[in-house]
């Protein structure tokens, strides 16, 4: 599996460039592609990243790649992070690392944005592999929870002993939906509910996917 991932990162990392400003995703997939992006600073190369969590922060601190914040750039060239699930369209579930909420505001404003994923997670309907990660405040998350199953679903609160907390402190439920039909209706209902910070449904944000498979690395875009 990791051979996989290590093979969909190099590839990603092709297409950065001298120059460029780089959103860094969030993952054991991405964990890669920053290793990679480390070497191309070390070797001269003038780039500056945007890190989607404080564990990417750190990994690309400890390998001196430069960093700023959103807020001081006025784009990001090309940003490359994993996923979840991939559907035929490149629309994504992401989440699961628990990084959705700084993962999806870095791809909005990213020219582009490079997916990196091995073929486990390649689906023809997003919400049949995993679930629906749904980032929530921690004030009153259980009213907020009810609102969210009534949209057809078995939400569950991330961390079994004590609740995760996500890097903006808040919580997390997956949830669980026998198929998503459609994911752009989902995503407006579930943000339109008071106490629903970001869900993980990424629509028409990828603009490249690229596939690690056992035999080859695949680039569909
Ligand atoms: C992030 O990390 C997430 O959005 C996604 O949940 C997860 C994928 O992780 P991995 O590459 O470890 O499967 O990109």
């Amino acid at each position: 599996m990791s051979e996989m991932k290590i093979k969909a990162a190099r590839k990603a990392v092709e297409y950065v460039k001298d120059g460029m400003i780089l959103g860094l995703g969030t993952g054991s997939t991405t964990k890669f592609a920053v290793e990679e992006i480390g070497k191309l600073v070390s070797n001269g190369y003038d780039l500056v990243g945007i890190p989607t969590s404080i564990e990417t922060e750190k990994q690309a601190r400890s390998l001196n790649i430069p960093l700023t914040e959103l807020e001081c750039v006025d784009r990001i060239d090309l940003t490359i992070d994993g996923a979840d699930e991939v559907d035929p369209n490149f629309n994504l579930i992401k989440g699961l690392g628990g990084a959705l909420l700084r993962e999806k505001i870095v791809a909005y404003y990213s020219v582009n944005e490079i997916i990196i994923v091995d073929e486990s997670k390649i689906v023809n309907q997003l919400g049949t592999r995993v679930s629906l990660p749904v980032e929530v405040t921690q004030f009153s998350h259980k009213k907020t929870k009810e609102s969210i199953e009534k949209l057809g679903c078995v939400a569950q609160l991330r961390g079994s002993e004590s609740p995760f907390i996500t890097d903006n402190g808040n919580m997390i439920y997956d949830c669980k939906f026998e198929g998503i039909s459609d994911p752009y209706d989902l995503a407006l209902k579930l943000n339109s509910i008071p106490g629903v910070v970001e869900n993980g449904l990424f629509l028409d944000l990828a603009s490249h996917v690229v596939i690690g498979t056992k035999n080859e690395t695949k680039v569909l875009e």
